[in-house]
Parts: structure tokens; C-alpha cells; sequence
């Protein structure tokens, strides 16, 4: 019996597939079929699959091409699989002519004609893509924002609000709407990215919604939790999405650690403690507007927002403005702490500590791509790796197209954890149990 093998992602199976497996099948007896896992692809860089793993099986399914179907998780199984099943040809379409001659190796390689004129790309990108304004005056964020859509299906960013346009990147340059009206951009797009400065938020982000225009905004969202509690509601009367952007949430592995600790790895969690700070050297630094939202986010997402009681210390440079503040949380079976700054330097590690084992999360974690599980008994520690593009902006832009698209909140950060956020902001304001140093 002659045995073919081939794989793909097939996400909305088309004719250009279907074409490729009856070809496949025809080179033996027997066609093995190897559909992506969801994480594969986002390594191999195809962060843009519309369909779960199982639709994308079951369509290939569908066909009663395929023999078998197996799932393809890592970088080099294609060697194990023709060993293991005793694949005598691997076959795959001519896009990829060449990227898999080291397998003649393994057996024959055989590279089918593409089928022109159609492909998954093709196919989402038919559905009309939302337009977006990005609103902001800091070059750095702006350009490094604006580089992402082109990694996303289904959103194009197509103007700029800013006071700051000489600044900017070319690219920003040549987009077809600049201006310093924000109104003008209101107008012309569907979905506005806010990042000025927070106290501009609520005005911006109520005027985008009384528009019907969805929202993604840096953090805080606000600078108190009635007015952010008053957009939420906001968003739901008119249909539209209000998303926090924090980028940090969207990585793979600031995600999927979250899920450890849900599953009981460590145990009952008993602390978590972060710290996020630079020396950025501002005139005017504010240490808790630019890092706290970041730092609050997984002690809010792990221990939740009840706490019993925060405590601020504080060190103010000048009237308002911290260069340094940490927070101490006291929950009923639990503790955590917070430590940012702007002119003070600490490393800028997050761990989680529980009763079976903790996580450790080094520096500067908030760009997590990396972190251990860690027990008492040191083999069983574990070390997880998910590859971080884009600083996980463009996951999640393809999370704030999926909510306004599907309908459903695909948003990783829960409103509660918002507000939480935008109420420590507010007893801060208000010096709420706040000690200065
Ligand atoms: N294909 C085709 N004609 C098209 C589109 C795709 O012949 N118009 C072929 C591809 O060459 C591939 C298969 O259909 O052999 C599946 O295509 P994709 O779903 O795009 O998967 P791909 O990213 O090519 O994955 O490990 C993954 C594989 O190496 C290929």
C-alpha cells in the first residue's frame, strides 16, 4: 500500500483544497491528511485563522478524501509522522516548492500545482474590512500601532487624530485622513484606537459611541469607575464594543499562564506581586497612570476585584505626579502588591505564589513570552515558551475584530477587572488610604 501525506490549515475550505487532496490521494492508496492546531499556526506566523481546529478538521472530513486525519503541533513533526506511519510520498501545493526538499530524506516529495484565482486569504478578505482612526500624539506608540493592521484580516487603519504629525511615521504620513479635529476622523471610520491622554477618554470615548463607532482604548479607560461603568453602558445601548487595551493580556503566554493557575497548578494562589518600572526621566512622570492598569491586571484577573482594603505608598515628584507608588491588597485568603515607578528602578518580575508551587514570570514580564512553573521538588518545574509578535498588539486587534464581527465578546480582559482598574485610579486621585514617602 502506497501512503501520501499532506497538511494545511484549511480554514473555509475551498475548491483550491479540495483540488490539492484529490490530487494528493491520487499519488497512492492511502491519504494522511495533517490539519494545523491553532497554536501551530500562530508560530508559523498565520495569526488570522478564522476557524477553530475541530470546524477546519470536520470540513476536510467532509470531503471522504482523506484516510486519516491528524493534527500538526510542532516545528519538525512532519519527519515523525512519515516514520511513524511509513509515509512513502509527502505532498504539497507549489507555494511551497523547495521548503520541503529536506524531507526526500524521509520519501518522495512530491509539489502539486496551486490551483490560481483562490485562497483563504482571498475569502476573508472579501468580507469588507472595518476602518479604523488611531487618536494619540505619541510617535513611538502611534507608529509602532499603526505597523500591526497589515497583520490582521478584517481591520485597515485609515487615519490619524494627532497635534503631532511631523513625528510620525511615513507610513502614518500617507494615510488618507489626517487631522487635529477629531470629530473630522469620527466621521469617516468605524472604530477609533484612543491614546491620548486619560482625562480626554471619557469625551472621546462617548462621543465615538454616540456615534455608533466602536473603541479601543489604552488604559485607564478612565480616570473613575462611574464614568467607565456609564461607558459600558454606553457601548451595550448602541452595539458597539468598548475594549481596554492592554496588550499584555492578548500574549499567548501571559494566557495560557493564566490557565495554569485556574487549572490548580500552584494550588490556592496566596500572592501576586508585580512590578513594572523605567527611568524614563519625564518632566512630568505619573507612575501609576502609565503602569498601574498593567500591573493591576492579574491580581485583579487572578484574585478578582473583591479585595478587602488597598494601601497606597506614595512618592509625589511635584503636585500630583508619583515617581513612585506601591499598592498592598489585603483579600480574605490572599495578599498582593503592586510596585511602579518612573525614576526608580526595581526588576520587573511577576510571581505568583500558591500552596502546591509558584510561577515566576522574569523581567520585564509584561512582555511575557516566557515563565516557569516552579515546585518544592525542583524536577518538577516546568518551563512554558510561546512566541510573542508585535508585543501582542496584533492579537489584540484580531480579538477586538472578532467581538465587533462574531458578536461575541472575544475581549480577554473582563469588564469587572476595567472598572477595578479605573477605581484604583480614582481612590489614588482622591488619596484613599494613601501614605507618602
Ligand atoms: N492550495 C492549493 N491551491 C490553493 C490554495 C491552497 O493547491 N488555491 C494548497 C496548498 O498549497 C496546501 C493546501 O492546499 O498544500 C493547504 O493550504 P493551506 O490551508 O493554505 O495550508 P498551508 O499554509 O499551505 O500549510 O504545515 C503546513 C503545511 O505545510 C501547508
Amino acid at each position: 500500500m502506497r501512503k501520501v501525506i499532506t497538511y494545511g490549515t484549511y480554514d473555509f475550505l475551498h475548491y483550491g483544497h479540495i483540488r490539492l487532496l484529490e490530487r494528493a490521494k491520487a499519488l497512492g492508496d492511502y491519504l494522511i491528511v495533517g490539519v494545523t492546531a491553532d497554536d501551530f499556526d500562530k508560530v508559523r506566523g498565520k495569526i488570522n485563522v478564522q476557524q477553530t481546529l475541530v470546524e477546519r478538521i470536520e470540513a476536510v472530513k467532509a470531503t471522504g478524501l482523506a484516510d486519516k486525519i491528524i493534527v500538526e503541533e510542532y516545528e519538525g513533526q512532519k519527519i515523525d509522522d512519515i516514520k511513524r506511519y511509513g509515509v512513502d510520498v509527502f505532498t504539497v501545493g507549489s507555494d511551497w516548492v523547495g521548503k520541503f526538499d529536506y524531507l526526500k530524506e524521509y520519501c518522495e516529495v512530491v509539489y502539486l500545482e496551486r490551483t490560481e484565482g483562490i485562497s483563504s486569504s482571498e475569502i476573508r478578505a472579501q468580507k469588507r474590512a472595518l476602518s479604523m482612526g488611531i487618536v494619540g500624539d505619541d510617535a513611538i506608540s502611534m507608529n509602532k500601532f499603526q505597523k500591526e493592521d497589515i497583520y490582521v484580516n478584517g481591520i485597515e487603519i485609515i487615519g490619524i487624530c494627532t497635534n503631532n504629525i511631523e513625528k510620525m511615521s511615513d507610513k502614518i504620513k500617507n494615510l488618507s485622513i489626517i487631522t487635529d479635529d477629531y470629530k473630522t476622523l469620527l466621521d469617516k471610520v468605524d472604530s477609533v484606537y484612543i491614546y491620548s491622554k486619560p482625562e480626554e477618554h471619557y469625551e472621546q470615548i462617548k462621543m465615538a459611541l454616540n456615534q455608533g463607532k466602536h473603541v479601543l482604548c489604552e488604559s485607564p479607560i478612565t480616570m473613575n469607575k462611574k464614568q467607565c461603568k456609564e461607558l459600558f453602558d454606553l457601548a451595550e445601548e448602541k452595539g458597539c464594543i468598548l475594549m481596554e487595551a492592554i496588550r499584555t493580556a492578548y500574549a499567548t503566554a501571559y494566557s495560557r499562564l493564566l490557565l495554569l493557575i485556574k487549572s490548580g497548578r500552584i494550588g490556592n494562589v496566596v500572592s501576586v506581586d508585580a512590578t513594572c518600572t523605567s527611568l524614563r526621566n519625564n518632566e512630568v512622570t505619573t507612575s501609576l497612570v502609565n503602569w498601574g492598569p498593567l500591573a493591576l491586571l492579574p491580581i485583579y484577573q487572578i484574585l478578582g476585584c473583591n479585595y478587602k482594603s488597598k494601601r497606597y505608598i506614595t512618592h509625589f515628584k511635584s503636585e500630583g505626579n508619583d515617581d513612585f507608588t506601591k499598592i498592598d491588597f489585603l483579600y480574605p485568603n490572599a495578599t498582593a502588591s503592586i510596585k511602579v515607578a518612573e525614576g526608580v528602578k526595581a526588576e520587573g518580575e511577576l510571581v505568583i505564589a500558591g500552596t502546591k508551587g509558584y510561577i515566576y514570570v522574569p523581567a520585564p514580564w509584561w512582555k511575557t513570552d516566557y515563565f516557569e512553573v516552579r515546585y518544592e521538588n525542583q524536577t518538577l518545574n516546568r518551563r512554558y515558551f510561546y512566541q510573542l509578535d508585535g508585543e501582542g498588539i496584533r492579537y489584540e486587534l484580531v480579538a477586538f475584530v472578532r467581538s465587533i464581527t462574531e458578536g461575541k465578546n472575544a475581549k480577554y480582559i473582563d469588564d469587572k477587572v476595567t472598572l477595578a482598574i479605573c477605581k484604583t485610579m480614582e481612590d489614588f486621585e482622591n488619596h484613599v488610604n494613601l501614605s507618602e514617602i
